[in-house]
């Protein structure tokens, strides 16, 4: 755990949120102040305008059902009466960044960890960490979803079970490609693609960058492919991965990843931004304003 999130559960203690040893809280309605209502407000508004015509029809289906607040931060308690019924899904308040370990226990349990509190009025446009905006609005629309549902919780299944094969790695990389950067194929629009992955739904800079700029390659999905792409997570990203549909998630969720962890586990992976001869290109990216230094 980074030395910040350290600090946040400090301060979580200090303020007398009692931790349970799974990590989760009770959400703690009451702290929200009138600037962490506001702070929801501005950008639930700010992404929902934006993200028409920009995120895939799953997502704003989700938006829908789930029936988000638009003026003030949500109680996970009238998310999960939409949700559970939906797909078995539950939401749970937890403080921040949680282990591995837990968080895929979690996942496994189709439970998905939502941290409690919301970023300063000053961090509108970017935090490192994850906070309930991001946690919430960018990734609960999905999980009504069926499909999508049943990839997240098969990707806890496998994180899970391949914890201690040296995995970690390769299954970091399909989450980050699939659920946080995910993009999806629609010819209709700009590039060729629609957005559906949560870390870029829930920033305005990376939903007009991902689906628009010239910079990055977009490249079709490919499991093992993604398992061996490095990434960013302090910048855009250099590559996207664009799925078809959904349903390759769904295909994606059946497979036994075991003998492929094991092959992979021991390969060089490859630098986030280069192309390689067996990619199904959808678009070749300029690489204009890209960081030089070396991958994470
Ligand atoms: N904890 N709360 C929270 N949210 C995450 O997305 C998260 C986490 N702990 C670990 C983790 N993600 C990563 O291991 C995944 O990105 C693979
Ligand atoms: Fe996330």
């Amino acid at each position: 755990m980074s030395a910040s999130n350290t600090a946040k559960l400090k301060e979580q203690f200090d303020a007398g949120l009692e931790t349970r040893a799974d990590f989760t809280i009770d959400q703690p309605m009451d702290r929200y102040s009138a600037v962490d209502h506001m702070v929801w407000k501005q950008l639930y508004a700010r992404q929902t305008t934006l993200l028409r015509g920009r995120v895939c029809d799953e997502f704003l289906e989700g938006v829908a059902r789930l029936n988000l607040s638009p003026e003030s931060v949500p109680s996970f308690d009238s998310i999960n009466e939409q949700v559970t019924p939906a797909t078995g899904w539950q939401i749970v308040a937890v403080p921040g960044l949680v282990p591995d370990q837990v968080f895929f226990e979690h996942l496994a349990n189709r439970r998905f960890p939502v941290t409690w509190w919301m970023r300063r009025p000053d961090q509108l446009d970017y935090l490192q960490e994850p906070d309930c905006f991001h946690d919430l609005f960018g990734h609960v629309p999905l999980l009504i979803n069926p499909v999508f549902a049943d990839y997240m919780h098969a990707y806890g299944r496998a994180a899970l079970a391949a914890h201690d094969a040296n995995a970690l790695p390769l299954l970091a990389r399909l989450y980050w490609y699939t659920v946080e950067f995910g993009l999806i194929r629609d010819e209709a629009s700009p590039n060729g693609v629609k957005i559906n992955g949560a870390g870029i739904v829930s920033s305005k800079g990376e939903t007009l960058y991902s689906q628009q700029s010239d910079a990055p390659n977009r490249i079709a999905f490919d499991l093992e492919r993604v398992m061996q792409t490095q990434y960013r997570i302090d910048t855009f990203q250099k590559t996207y991965f664009v799925i078809d549909d959904f349903a390759q998630l769904f295909d994606v969720a059946r497979t036994d990843f075991a003998p492929l962890l094991t092959r992979l586990a021991g390969t060089t992976p490859f630098p986030a931004g280069e192309i390689r001869a067996a990619d199904r290109v959808i678009t070749r990216g300029t690489g204009e304003g890209w960081a030089t230094d070396a991958d994470v």
